[in-house]
């Protein structure tokens, strides 16, 4: 399986990421890439290449202009104004509040456009952020110009990340690129599957009301985790989207019993929709040894997920989201390929 990747994740590297009252060094860190990039080699995956660079015109069809100029400018404007340390928004436009005046300080704006405080911007983020998109544009192309599947190896992750919000480490939706590109390459109809332990709030916002791309998600329950306002099971879809959406919400604690219940459910749904292509948003924080997360999933685990995903028989690209217990994520992550190559 071919494996996009591109150096330039380094260039986002925010010194500090707010979690439990401190400033901490944020768990969605470079080094992730180093330990993946290693258990790869040790699996002898060695079709490891950059992708091409980014597609803007496909990024501006998918985002909110005022979003794209924002991620665009933020770091020189958040500098100019003074600032010493890495951009963090702390004011949103909560209940009651105006949704639709962006301001024009770069506090606002960055309040305006952001979802979670523990997402700092920083001069590399929107460097980084668009080779990430790359990866997964990439990848999307080698699949659709025939091969089986690819893995985007994607940092920053995207699928916290709308058409005009980042925030949970994520800037630009690479799952949703992925599945756009299939959508204009001849796919009629898309699936995307997200087994990361937290919902994947901005691709299901993205999707919402389309019939053309069925968003499933496999997360812990928003009454309990990241990102609490999203992730609900009677979360369907609307409009035309109505029943193209499909969250299996799961209590902290969640053992791989479950959890692959939920996966078979997901999948059938997926196998019911007649996609003509599959992304995966594949994270593994739902590994026991997660230091962010709670499920309980072992390393084992994940080869089995990998060949129920490849059970559905659909051209596949995995683009990389989470997984924070950064001694497994290697592992974890090419466990999940291993088990889908030897379906
Ligand atoms: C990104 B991805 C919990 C704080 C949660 C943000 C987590 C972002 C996860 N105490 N902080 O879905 O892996
Ligand atoms: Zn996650």
């Amino acid at each position: 399986m071919r494996v996009y990747y591109s150096e330039h994740h380094r260039a986002h590297f925010p010194q500090g990421e707010i979690s439990e009252g401190l400033m901490v060094t944020p768990f969605e860190r470079p080094s992730r890439m180093e330990f993946i990039l290693a258990r790869l080699q040790e699996r002898a995956f060695d079709d490891i290449m950059p992708p091409d660079p980014v597609d803007m015109a496909a990024v501006t069809a998918l985002c909110d202009p005022g979003y794209l100029s924002f991620l665009q400018t933020a770091w020189d404007e958040w500098k100019a104004a003074g600032n010493a340390g890495e951009l963090i928004a702390t004011s949103y436009p909560v209940r009651g509040m105006q949704q639709s005046r962006p301001p024009l300080s770069i506090d606002g704006k960055a309040g305006y456009y952001c979802m979670a405080a523990e997402t700092s911007i920083t001069q590399g983020t929107w460097h980084a952020a668009q080779w990430s998109a790359a990866c997964a544009q990439s990848a999307a192309a080698h699949v659709i110009g025939g091969a089986d599947a690819a893995f985007a190896l994607c940092r920053p992750p995207g699928h916290h990340a709308a058409a005009d919000l980042y925030g949970g480490y994520c800037f630009l939706n690479n799952a949703a690129l992925a599945a756009e590109q299939f959508r204009s390459h001849g796919a009629a109809k898309v699936a995307i599957l997200d087994v990361d332990f937290h919902h994947g709030n901005g691709t299901q916002d993205i999707f919402y009301d389309r019939d053309d791309v069925l968003f499933a998600s496999l997360h812990a329950a928003p009454e309990y985790e990241f990102p609490y306002f999203l992730g609900y099971a009677d979360e369907t879809g609307q409009g035309a989207g109505e029943g193209g959406n499909a969250n299996y919400p799961m209590p902290p604690g969640t053992t791989y019993d479950v959890w692959q219940n939920a996966l078979d459910t997901a999948i059938a749904r997926i196998g019911a929709f007649e996609a003509e292509a599959l992304i995966i948003s594949l994270g593994v924080d739902a590994y026991k040894g997660d230091p962010i997360s709670s499920f309980k999933l072992d390393s084992a685990d994940f080869i089995d997920v990998g060949r129920r995903i490849a059970r559905l028989g659909l051209p596949t690209v995995f683009c990389m989201e989470g997984g924070y217990a950064i001694d497994h994520v290697g592992i974890n992550t090419v466990n999940v390929l291993e088990g889908f190559l030897n379906r």
